[in-house]
């Protein structure tokens, strides 16, 4: 089968074989340099003293969460919907431009609830790269998992594949913005409101996002925002829950607190999943400080960009210019012309400190709880698949300077030009690649 290759296929895709331009020479110099050091995972000395994460937190201005902190502290009102959580959901609604937020401790039970509150059965479809928690998620609510294939472009789940999937018992559609970039919203809503479905959006990486300019968070009967530490936007562990239905919204507010309505009223069903104070202090810590932190990523990202642009094989996943994104992720896809693979280039990587990782692998047909099952075992989805092996997530965000990416991608060129004697190094067992790096 003849891929469309996102090498070529994504008019905004950074690639250029052989490009001169003032990038290519600026770079030519630093390779130059960059020849006077041997990879660390040929026994040379790691690059970084220290380890470079995908995920590192952004922290924003220390002296307003230690101040609201304190607050929180004086105040004696640790948690059960004390002020900061309603002034961190005011600010999350006029941030989203969205009617109702409900704030949770954390995405993945914000799905599940979510997914309760609309009243799914039966199965529901869900795109089969991803973080494993939309899936998790679903079966905590109780349902049928069905995994659907992406659209290799830009990683979203692919309506056709979402087509072939439904079932009779097909209650939904949860579709994830997967780095933070929009699925194809009107097609979703149109095939979900021909076959009587509902749409559900995992935006647990879309805090911040538009989609034609609209923010993302009004779309489908809900969406779901993670504020893990390892987001752009961070209260340590949380989420959100946002709506236009008030009913589902008030049903949400039962379900997250035990189901009470009044200190001695229980009204349904519902769990803890109520965020505290001190998430709230830095959630909205974190939100002060949210164009500080997507400009820094815009800038990390264009200079990945500069950097890798002529290195065949590899390919950045554009984020369109014309849309708010946090840029939160560096996506850099490593085809077969590239003269490592993934895998390898990873364990190059590791062993300079560079702590990349291989989102999302494995896929979800082929993780537990869901690969053994019938419907999973013989089940192929390539775009998903070849995603898999392909991709490779690249450290950004506050802690990362313009100099380390730069120095970075000076690894992944040396990579490139001394593949053959790592792929014997690589060769070796697990334990002396790791030794060798970390
Ligand atoms: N749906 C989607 C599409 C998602 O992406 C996620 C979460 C969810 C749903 C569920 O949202 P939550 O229920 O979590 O709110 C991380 C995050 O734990 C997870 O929230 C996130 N997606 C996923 C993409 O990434 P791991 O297992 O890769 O995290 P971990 O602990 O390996 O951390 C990544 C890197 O960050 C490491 O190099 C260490 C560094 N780090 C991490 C933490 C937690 C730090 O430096 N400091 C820290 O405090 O899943």
């Amino acid at each position: 089968m003849a891929w469309p290759d996102p090498l070529t296929t994504c008019s905004n895709t950074i690639t250029v074989s052989g490009g001169a331009g003032a990038e290519g020479s600026r770079f030519a110099t630093h390779r130059d340099s960059r020849r006077m050091r041997q990879l660390a995972i040929l026994g040379g000395h790691p690059a970084f003293a220290e380890p470079l994460h995908v995920g590192r937190p952004n922290v924003g201005s220390e002296e307003q969460f230690l101040a609201l902190t304190q607050q929180v502290l004086a105040s004696r009102r640790f948690t059960n919907y004390g002020p900061l959580v309603a002034q961190f959901e005011r600010q999350i609604s006029e941030r989203l431009q969205v009617e109702h937020c409900v704030v949770v401790n954390n995405a993945t039970s914000g799905l599940a609830l979510a997914a309760i509150a609309l009243g799914l059965s039966g199965s529901v479809i869900v795109p089969a790269f991803g973080f494993i928690a939309t899936a998790h998620a679903m079966r905590l609510a109780g349902l049928r998992v069905l995994f659907a294939d992406i659209d290799p472009r830009t990683h979203h789940i692919d309506c056709a594949s979402v087509l072939a999937r439904i079932e009779p018992d097909t209650s939904a559609v949860v579709a994830v913005h997967l780095w933070g970039n929009p699925c194809d919203i009107a097609p979703l809503e149109q095939l979900c409101e021909e076959r009587g479905m509902k749409l559900l959006f995992d935006s647990a990486q879309a805090f911040g996002s538009t989609c034609d300019g609209v923010p993302v968070g009004g779309f489908g009967n809900a969406e779901v925002f993670s504020f893990h530490a390892t987001k752009a936007i961070n209260s340590f562990e949380g989420g959100a829950i946002t709506t236009r239905d008030a009913a589902l919204a008030d049903k949400l507010r039962l379900l997250v607190n035990f189901g009470f309505a009044g200190e001695d009223q229980i009204d349904s069903w519902g769990i803890n999943a109520k965020m505290p104070e001190v998430c709230a202090a830095m959630g909205i810590t974190s939100l002060a400080s949210a164009d500080a932190i997507f400009a820094h990523n815009l800038r990390i990202h264009d200079a990945y960009a500069a950097h890798l642009r002529g290195t065949e094989g590899l390919a950045l996943l554009p984020y369109p210019r014309n849309e708010a994104n946090s840029r939160n992720y560096v996506v850099l896809t490593v085809t077969d012309a590239f003269p490592l693979d993934r895998d390898a280039l990873y364990h190059v990587l590791r062993a300079e400190n560079v702590l990349a990782r291989r989102y999302f692998n494995p896929a979800g047909h082929q993780a537990e709880p869901y690969r053994h099952l019938s419907e999973n075992r013989r089940l192929t989805l390539p775009a998903t698949e070849r995603a898999c092996r392909e991709v490779l997530c690249l450290p950004t965000g506050t802690s990362i300077t313009i100099d380390q990416v730069q120095r970075i991608c000076e690894i992944i060129a040396s990579a490139g030009e001394q593949a053959a004697a790592i792929r014997d190094a690589h060769a070796l067992p697990e334990e002396r690649v790791d030794a060798a790096g970390r």
